[in-house]
């Protein structure tokens, strides 16, 4: 069975996303993933001007060579534009060998080593009073376990929390929890982290006090703190019980969660800007963290990701595999026939994407009692409409970034 159509399609319904759709001689249609938020254009050129080429004509059935190919061969190795367009080839080969296998993903990768994906979603709010609100407005849509953000005392953003603007300008759409901003020029945030070490043990007692001991909460640090610091926090939110810390530290520096580990036993979450497993190498054989946050999308498909956690196996270290809406639905459908079949699942993150998301990809998952499962459909189940993604052209977006009270640019 050999490739003979490769497109890459970029639509943006309610954020952007990049797609890409490979057809075979025996008609088979393959979705791969290459989102990366805020630089989206980067993936598309490396693909189209690129990998688009080199993948006429080859067997679609030879995945892992088609892998190896594209690594090696470009000798400039790693990176997230690299490693987002391979991964977008490894997924959409995976969904046309199931589709041509008949089974639904999961089956080719061993079967389902259970019934369904625990998931948890994003409450936030800039005080107290609103973040309760979004956690029972999350019991309600079902979810079992719940990222908690807050405002901070004297800063006027946060990551996690919509920015009045932001909210404001995206009433009634759900494009206001997404921090990257459509716009010329990046968002510009503040941060304190003596404020924020100050206030977040405040908010988590607060939240154990209303809501009980058993809901599973999390805690996003997104890189801001010093090892230091981040030892600091862990230690203050061990009455709380999380189930993990994520990103407490920045994510190059992994000789740092060598100090955070000394100090506390507050689980360890990170990898979400990770690319390979070579990023994981240290961490993981030191047994530095709990979760593993890397998306498909992100570190080379499945048959990449699947190697990092078949590692993390080994010791006791679980996915927690990211699912923030920049994970397009082809992305999350690979994210979860991967979850459903891996024996070290742990938890899996679901923030639901737009109507408009919805309408352009059509999915067959579904979600439950807060359980997430990838449907039983052949391939991934995921059907991009390419008609409604026409009608909504790419628009340059991104990510925000941070400036300290003195101006020095600070770790978003
Ligand atoms: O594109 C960046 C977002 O995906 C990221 O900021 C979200 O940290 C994130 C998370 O944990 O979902
Ligand atoms: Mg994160």
């Amino acid at each position: 069975m050999r490739i003979d159509r490769a497109d890459v399609v970029v639509t943006s319904p309610d954020r952007n996303f990049v797609t890409l759709r490979l057809e075979t001689d025996e008609g088979h249609i393959g979705l791969g993933d290459a989102t990366l938020n805020g630089r989206e254009l980067a993936v598309v050129s490396y693909l189209r001007d690129h990998v688009v080429p080199l993948l006429l004509g080859r067997d679609a059935h030879n995945i892992e060579d088609t892998w190896q190919f594209l690594y090696r061969s470009a000798y400039w190795r790693r990176g997230p534009v690299t490693m987002a367009a391979i991964a977008a080839v490894d997924v959409a080969l995976w969904d046309i060998k199931a589709k041509a296998a008949g089974m639904p993903l999961y089956q080719l990768l061993g079967g389902a080593s259970r019934t369904g994906l625990l998931a948890y979603g994003h409450a936030s709010g800039k005080s107290t009073e609103e973040l309760f609100d979004s956690v029972r407005k999350h019991q309600a849509e079902g979810y079992k376990a719940i990222r908690i953000q807050t405002g901070v005392p004297g800063l006027k953003s946060i990551y996690g929390i919509a920015s009045n603007a932001t909210f404001e300008a995206n009433k009634g759409s759900r494009y206001d929890h997404e921090p990257a901003q459509r716009g010329a020029s990046p968002a510009e945030e503040d941060w304190d982290t003596r404020s924020y070490l100050r206030h977040v043990p405040t908010v988590f007692e607060a939240v154990r006090n209303e809501f009980g001991p058993e809901l599973p909460l999390l805690h996003d640090g997104h890189h801001r703190m010093t090892p230091i610091q981040a030892a600091k926090l862990g230690k203050s939110l061990e009455p709380y019980d999380l189930f993990w810390l994520e990103d407490c530290t920045p994510a190059e520096n992994p000789e740092a969660l060598r100090l955070v580990r000394q100090h506390t036993t507050t689980p360890l979450a990170i990898g979400e800007i990770f690319n390979t497993v070579w990023d994981y190498q240290q961490i993981i054989r030191e047994q530095l963290i709990d979760y593993v946050r890397s998306a498909v999308t992100h570190t080379g498909g499945i048959t990449h990701l699947r190697k990092v956690l078949d590692y993390a196996s080994q010791y006791q270290i679980k996915s927690g595999m990211h699912g923030p809406t920049d994970i397009s639905p082809v992305g999350m459908a690979a994210a979860m026939h991967l979850g459903l079949s891996i024996h070290n699942f742990g938890i899996q993150e679901y923030m639901k994407h737009g109507a408009k998301t919805d309408q352009t990809f059509r999915q067959s998952f579904t979600w439950q009692d807060g359980m997430l499962h990838p449907g039983t459909q052949p391939g991934l189940g995921v059907e991009l409409d390419i008609d409604e993604a026409g009608k909504y052209p790419y628009q340059q977006a991104y990510l925000p970034y941070n400036r300290l009270a003195d101006g020095t640019v600070h770790d978003w």
